[in-house]
């Protein structure tokens, strides 16, 4: 199928109102048009509930596709009980509503990784210096399978993919350790050695003192076959702009505003509404 226009957009964090404007702006037209979200659909903004309800209509008429974030995955170890539902985070009325657990199975279901046309790769934070894009999307599926089998095999899965300390990636990394590595380089990344190591308690934009030995994961100079577009750092506001990576996370629920790149010509579309407060 072709289609009119494709565009990925960067973290919505369930800022319904300013989704809807930028939609506007976009004239989208689910009949002709695509769309590729970046992952963190929900969380601190205004109405995740309907956030989330519209773009899994949307993907379930073939209008659209989403990776998972951070804030996804939160989402499934809250529904299953893993995790505690933050104040901070308002998606409270997800929890309350009729259609929660079709909303939840659907969101597990989606990937960590995927492929919006042949020249970009699409993950929520990003993909560390030491794989290749062929090895990452393996990686992704690995965690994909458990994410999506058995609630009895999620429910063991999601205690494990949480800690404080980020794990060294190794050759001979197995088990539940390994799938916490993979899922933290695709949804928690911003620093990473060029080893792998991760550093998870800068947020800061770049022009802040980062720890000794780290450097965004995206400055380590590796070779990459696609553009790797992806969102969650939202201090960066959407400028980082390389041959070889794409930031589009706008910092909307922040103040700022929400970004679309088109795939036919790169360019970004920024709706400036602001969220309301709540
Ligand atoms: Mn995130």
């Amino acid at each position: 199928m072709s289609f009119r226009h494709q565009y990925v957009i960067g973290d919505l964090q369930g800022c319904y109102a300013a989704y809807l404007k930028l939609l506007e702006l976009l004239n989208f037209d689910p009949a002709q048009d695509n769309l590729w979200f970046a992952g963190d659909l929900v969380a601190r903004g205004e109405d995740s509930l309907n956030t989330l309800r519209h773009i899994k209509a949307l993907c379930e008429q073939g209008a659209a596709a989403t990776v998972l974030g951070n804030h996804d995955l939160n989402l499934i170890a809250v529904w299953r009980g893993v995790a505690k539902l933050k104040s901070k985070d308002k998606t409270a009325p997800i929890f309350a509503a009729d259609d929660c657990d079709e909303l939840l199975e659907w969101l597990r279901h989606q990937p960590l990784l995927a492929y919006p046309d042949e020249h970009t790769v699409l993950v929520h934070a990003g993909i560390p210096p030491h794989w290749s894009i062929d090895e990452a999307a393996g990686y992704a599926q690995q965690v994909e399978a458990q994410l999506q089998s058995s609630l009895w095999q999620l429910d063991r899965l999601l205690p494990n993919l949480y800690s404080k300390e980020a794990d060294e990636w190794h050759t001979d990394i197995e088990g539940f350790t390994k799938m916490r590595a993979i899922a933290n380089y695709f949804t928690r990344m911003r620093l990473s050695k060029q080893d792998g190591s991760l550093e998870f308690s800068f947020a800061a934009g770049l022009d802040e003192p980062m720890p000794e030995g780290f450097l965004p994961w995206f400055e380590w100079q590796v070779p990459r076959t696609r553009k790797i577009l992806f969102g969650h750092w939202a201090a960066l506001k959407g400028e980082v702009n390389l041959p070889h990576a794409r930031a589009l996370d706008g910092g909307c629920v922040w103040g700022n505003c929400l970004l679309a790149y088109r795939l036919s010509d790169g360019q970004v579309i920024t709706s400036s509404e602001q969220c309301p407060k709540s």
